[in-house]
């Protein structure tokens, strides 16, 4: 069995320094995760924020729920913090006067939405209030430095938390870099997105934390661009040597793309 990842070595054997907690917008003692599965509550569309549904907890990672939509399919699945102000008890929307919508792509005819909502929430376990924790407040500025590390939301994979590197700092954005994955996964974000955290934040909230990949980043001078006619193995996929290999060219058949990797995934 491989050692565990650890902050500490891979600082050490970086020279790197974590970003101070101050630079997130995140609690500085984790909330408690009191959700259990199968609970509901209230969220906003993901994929359209204006409107509020009902959501199912499917899973619990950390401080962190793993949500489905209400009369969406299986495809869709989000994950909130505790403390994310994305989500609130059921009943909370009626006393403000909205209404609960269907979610983008109901999979019913939209006039069944009201007797599949009454249906849903029947005898249905709520999320209790306490559970809700308050999200914490926004830092006042953008504290980060290039070069710092933290850890990070893969948002092609959302259920990952990956360690990471502040790349570029542009106003309230931050330039999100995964550490060994030559920027298969980055992204620009605000600096007070919800989906970066301190150093240390996975174990102290015993959310899983995937390793850093093992793919060197060079120089842009050296870069070629990833591209292959056949199907490469994981393994040449993140070989720092195949940056050094001449690539072949793609085939060109009329019709037919040149098959590449979709993503490093
Ligand atoms: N599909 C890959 C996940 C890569 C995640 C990278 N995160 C920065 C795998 O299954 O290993």
């Amino acid at each position: 069995l491989k050692d565990a990842f650890s902050w500490e070595e891979y600082l050490k054997e970086t020279s790197s320094t974590p970003a101070p907690p101050g630079c997130f917008r995140q609690a500085r003692v984790p909330p408690s995760n009191d959700f259990k599965v199968g609970m509901k509550l209230e969220a906003h569309d993901p994929r359209n924020s204006t409107s509020v549904c009902i959501a199912t907890v499917m899973g619990l990672t950390g401080v962190r729920l793993r949500l489905r939509l209400d009369g969406s399919d299986n495809s869709n699945d989000f994950w909130r913090l505790v403390d994310s102000s994305d989500i609130q008890p059921i009943g909370t929307c009626e006393k403000t006067g909205d209404m609960l919508q269907p979610p983008l792509g109901f999979r019913m005819n939209a006039s069944s939405w009201p007797m599949f909502l009454l249906r849903t929430l029947n005898g249905a376990e709520m999320a209790p209030v306490t559970a809700f924790k308050k999200e914490p407040p926004r830092p006042p500025q953008n504290s980060f430095k290039p070069g710092m590390k933290l850890e990070a939301v893969d948002k092609k994979n959302p259920y990952l938390i990956c360690p990471a590197t502040i790349g570029e700092v542009r106003g309230e954005e931050v330039f999100i870099m995964f550490d060994g994955w030559r920027g298969a996964f980055d992204y620009w974000c605000k600096y007070d997105s919800r989906d970066i955290f301190p150093v240390g934040w996975c174990t102290l909230t015993k959310h899983s934390l995937q390793p850093p990949g093992n793919s060197v980043t060079l120089p842009k001078s050296l870069q070629i661009l990833p591209s292959s006619p056949s199907k490469p193995s994981r393994r040449s996929m993140q070989s720092p040597y195949r940056l050094l290999t001449p690539l072949p060219p793609l085939p060109v058949r009329k019709g037919v793309r040149g098959r590449r990797p979709k993503s490093e995934t």
